[in-house]
């Protein structure tokens, strides 16, 4: 195999790719004409195009591609001496430094929530390559499938296979808006469903993952800094509330005979920003409702109703839910209708690993520490793996829509950044790289 950091590979880009290229590369893929920005779903067309991307970025700088069992994409780096990562990998345990995010959006996302950490490796990648970067360790490059669990409804699933925390036949079963199973997707994308779960050789093969991403909020902008240090992830979940009542013509019914699940569905909205309001630092959403049939003239015989609920505290987040609960089943009632809720998944907060992140603010003493309010791949791995994160600003503060952004500039100090710390870790090779 030709490069890799004892060379650079011949036809590997002759300057660092900036950040920017790389995302105005990918700026058409999967824009959605109806709700804006981009909604790139899970082995859609969109998704599969910036798959297809990703695998072109990563055989120009001679990176060897793999599809782990789960679907997630490793651009590996192997080691001088040809240490190789990855399981099996002769590296050997906690070797291997890997960075990298998601390729997949919410509906309507913008360009930088995933794409961003992605494009912002591969500009590492030529960054460290440029500087001379040599290393037994080796370096991955990784893409996570269905982080926002927008066609499947589990946030994190390829990274939650990975980790375990999911179990393989519950995701084979997971549906998307069509009734199509990712089972029937995934294998359709020539994955082997069967073998989707968790990669414990894979993981022991890892010594730090780092994923930078675009900041959801306006932390770094109003402390007037490019780049932060993540310290925590709020613990955050969804559940489904499905209200069911009687379907009926909505001229020839009533008003007091009808049991209308779009009324309860109505209070369920209502209780869940008054709950959130309740309980101090508490975030409680409803995003998402799908009445049943649909129809404009049609009292809807149910509505699915989900709910996306956060807080540090998981007792707090526990509470709230369980309130919102209480009024849910209190308003159905008065409707004549009844309620089911059910958890489609939950992760408790998370703190990044403290030596890790002492590594990456002694790399960037700069950079604030910023806890965030958003989930991620890296909240997830954090359970199994040292783990940190990196986030770049975002001027509007706004994510999961069109508004989102990042100046070229504060892309490319974020790619810097991270240059810097995987730089520093991979030095050392004969130390474990977080004691
Ligand atoms: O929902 C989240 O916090 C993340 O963007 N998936
Ligand atoms: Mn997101
Ligand atoms: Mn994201």
């Amino acid at each position: 195999m030709s490069g890799g950091l004892t060379g650079r590979p011949t036809d590997a880009p002759t300057a660092p790719a900036s950040v920017a290229g790389l995302l105005r590369d990918i700026a058409d893929v999967g824009r959605d004409a109806t709700r804006g920005g981009y909604s790139r779903f899970v082995y859609d067309d969109g998704e599969t195009t910036l798959r297809e991307w990703f695998v072109a970025e990563a055989e120009r700088r001679s990176l060897e591609v793999e599809t782990d069992r789960n679907g997630a994409l490793w651009a590996w780096r192997h080691g001088t001496g040809g240490a190789t990562g990855g399981p099996g990998g002769t590296a050997g345990p906690g070797a291997a430094v890997v960075t990298g995010s998601h390729l997949d959006s919410v509906p309507g996302g913008g360009a930088y929530d995933g794409p961003l950490g992605v494009a912002s490796a591969f500009a590492a990648v030529d960054l460290l390559d440029a500087r001379g970067v040599r290393s037994e360790r080796p370096l991955a490059v990784v893409a996570f499938p269905e982080e926002e669990g927008a066609r499947f409804g589990v946030a994190c699933l390829g990274s939650r296979l990975l980790a375990g925390a999911i179990t393989p036949d519950r995701a084979r079963a997971l549906t998307d808006a069509d009734g199509l199973t990712f089972a029937e997707v995934a294998a359709r994308a020539g994955l082997d469903v069967d073998r989707i779960g968790p990669d414990p050789a894979r993981l022991a093969a890892i010594g730090a993952f780092v994923e930078l991403h675009v900041e959801q909020g306006r932390g770094l902008v109003d402390l007037g800094e490019p780049v932060a240090v993540g310290s925590a992830i709020l613990g955050h979940g969804r559940w489904r509330f499905s209200v069911t009542g009687q379907g009926n013509h909505a001229g020839t019914t009533l008003m007091l005979d009808r049991r209308d699940p779009m009324v309860a569905a109505a209070g369920i909205v209502l209780a869940a920003r008054e709950v959130a309001i309740d309980h101090a630092g508490a975030r409680a959403t409803v995003g998402r409702v799908q009445p049943v049939p649909g129809g404009t003239n049609v009292i809807a015989s149910r509505v699915d109703v989900w709910l996306d609920a956060r807080h540090p505290d998981d007792a707090v987040t526990a509470a709230v839910v369980a309130e919102i609960h209480r009024r849910a089943v209190a308003v159905a009632e008065a409707e004549g209708c009844e309620v089911v809720l059910v958890e489609e998944s939950y992760g408790g907060t998370v703190h990044f690993d403290d030596g890790l992140r002492a590594r990456l603010t002694d790399v960037l003493p700069q950079a604030p520490v910023l806890d965030t309010g958003a989930g991620h791949d890296a909240g997830v791995l954090a359970s199994v793996v040292p783990t940190a994160m990196l986030f770049t600003r975002n001027p509007t503060g706004v994510s999961h829509s069109p508004e989102e952004s990042v100046e070229d500039d504060d892309a490319q100090t974020g790619a810097v950044a991270l240059a810097d710390v995987l730089e520093s870790l991979l030095l050392r090779p004969q130390e474990p790289i977080v004691s």
